[in-house]
């Protein structure tokens, strides 16, 4: 069932407003890929909505085809960070690089804008400083309270932030893998320029567009995540606001990330060398079809390998289950029609998600013991971003013969 009603069709660039919109890769239409299922609600309709990427040819922003209502994504969000090793050391490097770069002090204040269940908060919170969070999912915000970390359980806005600015203006406002889920960037923005200190410093860190085109990340498209940020739209966008992009770091985590540094205009802050390279690169790479076009035929490509490797493996009478129970899983198993008949289930160690079922697909979840007492052949990892953590973790599952497939960047059965 396609729920036509709520879904709108993107037919100007959400960033500069452009009509020159090329659309490169269509996933089909699919649920919402975090909304699990309870049993009871198998055999209800599933609403299924338009999946598709287009690029801006005026400004280059990466953006949605159709987008979903908000509401129906974000009000009881399944996602948390702090399940991972990987994010946690990633963040509290992040809080001390942060606190030493811009010498924060215990009278500064911390926003975090999405700031799910205060794990980055925590970390600035036990050096001392203020913090205060936003995000909209309230079963995430009342977890981040539990831990001390005062969370305002809305969705960030200018009207938002002047209401915060009468108050307090932060030292430092941190969005980390949020601009994507942002629909009105604009306003944002502004809530920003409002909100931070004179001397205070925007970070914001999101999967980069150069690498998802790059190492083939398809399954990190999704109805979640409206624009697909490289780093000259961000420029464009910040400027527009008073603000300048004053320096970027390159980051692994997520597929490989950016993390850049703004503030306000004419406080001295120019942007560095590395923001003039990776600008030059970006205009050699990404500001032209043929970087997305490409991208779109290794990927369908990909898909096909997938799904030829899992019907050789079921002819062989080999058995596949999923591993992590990802947004991303949940693209390529609905993309590529991947049922139980190929990946009979899925271990996931999030508990909101286990005993439910996959969206689409329906793949029931299990905690990850269940690979130790099932013991099938293969693995499908769709939680790559977390390979090593992961293989790691999975060292028995490995000596007794067991395998892990990867279909990212490139199919392959890891060795
Ligand atoms: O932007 C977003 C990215 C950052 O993360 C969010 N909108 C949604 C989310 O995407 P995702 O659902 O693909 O997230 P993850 O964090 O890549 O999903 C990993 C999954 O794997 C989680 O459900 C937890 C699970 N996991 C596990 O079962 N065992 C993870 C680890 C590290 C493990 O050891
Ligand atoms: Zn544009």
């Amino acid at each position: 069932m396609t729920a036509d009603r709520a879904v709108q069709r993107v037919t100007r660039c959400r960033l500069c407003g452009g009509a020159d919109l090329h659309p490169f890769l269509d996933l089909g239409a699919m649920p919402i890929p975090n909304g699990f299922l309870e049993k009871k609600d198998l055999g209800a309709p599933e609403p299924r909505y338009p999946l598709g990427v287009a690029v801006c040819e005026t400004c280059w922003l990466a953006q949605l085809t159709h987008v979903v209502p908000a509401e129906l994504m974000f009000s009881n969000y399944l996602y948390v960070p702090s399940t991972s090793t990987t994010m946690l050391d990633h963040f509290g490097r992040l809080a001390r690089d942060l606190i030493t770069r811009y010498r924060l002090g215990s009278d500064d204040l911390v926003l975090d804008i999405g700031s799910n269940d205060g794990t980055l908060l925590t970390f600035f919170r036990r050096q001392g400083l203020q913090v205060l969070g936003v995000d909209p999912a309230s079963n995430l915000a009342r977890l981040a309270r539990m831990q001390g970390v005062n969370t305002l359980d809305v969705l960030f806005s200018s009207a938002l932030a002047a209401e915060i600015a009468r108050n307090a203006r932060p030292r430092l406002v941190v969005a980390t893998n949020v601009m994507a889920h942002v629909s009105d960037l604009h306003d944002l923005c502004e809530g920003v320029r409002t909100l931070l200190a004179d001397d205070g410093v925007l970070v914001v860190e999101f999967p980069y567009l150069a690498d998802l085109l790059r190492r083939n990340e398809f399954d990190t498209i999704y109805h979640e995540h409206l624009s697909y940020f490289s780093l000259q739209p961000l420029v464009r966008l910040f400027s527009q606001h008073g603000m300048v992009v004053f320096d970027v770091e390159d980051l692994p985590v997520h597929g490989g990330s950016l993390r850049i540094h703004a503030g306000r205009a004419g406080r001295g802050r120019t942007a560095s060398a590395r923001v003039a390279a990776l600008l030059e690169e970006e205009a050699r790479t990404l500001q032209g079809r043929a970087a997305y076009d490409e991208f779109a035929g290794r990927v369908h490509t990909n898909m096909a390998r997938l799904v030829e490797l899992l019907e050789s493996l079921k002819a062989d009478g080999r058995r596949v289950v999923g591993y992590g129970a990802s947004a991303k899983g949940n693209v390529l198993l609905n993309s590529c029609r991947v049922d139980t008949r190929l990946v009979e289930y899925v271990v996931d160690s999030i508990p909101y998600k286990q005993w439910r079922f996959t969206p689409g697909m329906h793949l029931p979840v299990y905690p990850e013991q269940k690979l130790d007492e099932d013991r099938p052949d293969y693995v499908l990892l769709f939680a790559w971003n977390f390979l090593e953590e992961i293989m790691a973790k999975q060292a028995a599952f490995r000596a007794r013969g067991g395998r892990f497939i990867l279909a990212v960047p490139d199919v392959r059965v890891v060795p």
